[in-house]
């Protein structure tokens, strides 16, 4: 039985997408950020880091969180035939790879940008939210070579890779982030990715 503490938030939907690919049936426990439950004891005590996604594997007696290491270990212990990373091979390393990308520049910095424009006049920091937009402009530019000669997926295949990415990508093209609307390739995959049913589900979980 799996249990994933959650809600509806970019990395809790990584893991509600690959719990859907794997088929894996899971009971969703809500953690309210909005009243600060992240930072409960209760909670603390299972996340010295204080943020959701959480997942605990009680047939095997395991609590884990950050969202990557998440995805690797229910890969690794529930996807015998490689949906979302491969078993061996120069694939897995391409899909870790990958994951690794994302959960250091991605999540960090679009997060970040995030943050700053929500952010109110006396916390904001003009310099700042024009650095992060650089660099969200370079970070586009570089997936869109990870999708350079008409490559479907950003590892080759399907794979963590892309599951890691998708949530974000989907909020940055919702908010009509400039980086990522000239970039067709990327437009493209973020479509191949949303037709996806697993992540259909995925996404919805939460809300
Ligand atoms: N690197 C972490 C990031 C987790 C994270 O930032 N979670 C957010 C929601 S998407 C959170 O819990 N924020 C609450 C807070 O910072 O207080 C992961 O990938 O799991």
């Amino acid at each position: 039985m799996i249990t994933l503490y959650g809600g509806p938030t970019t990395n809790v939907r990584k893991v509600t997408i690959a719990l859907e690919e794997l088929s894996l049936n899971y009971t969703a426990k809500h953690v309210r950020l909005d009243l600060g439950q992240q930072r409960q004891d209760w909670f603390t005590e299972m996340v010295p880091n204080q943020k959701i996604p959480l997942l605990e594997d009680h047939d095997r007696s395991m609590q884990i969180w950050e969202s990557g290491a998440i995805l690797t270990y229910l890969a690794e212990q529930y996807d015998a035939h490689g949906k979302i990373l491969a078993r061996t091979g120069n694939q897995r390393y391409a899909a870790i790879q990958g994951a690794f990308f994302q959960a250091a520049h991605i999540g960090p910095n679009l997060g970040r940008l995030n943050d700053q424009l929500r952010a109110s006049d006396e916390t904001k920091i003009p310099k700042m939210i024009d650095l992060l937009f650089v660099e969200a402009e370079r970070l586009s530019e570089v997936l869109d070579r990870m999708l350079a000669d008409n490559r479907s997926f950003l590892a080759g295949e399907y794979s963590i890779a892309d599951i890691m990415h998708y949530p974000w990508l989907a909020a940055a093209r919702e908010l009509q982030f400039p980086a990522l609307m000239q970039k067709n390739g990327l437009l493209a995959w973020l479509d191949r990715i949303a037709e996806r049913p697993a992540v259909q589900k995925g996404m919805a979980s939460f809300s």
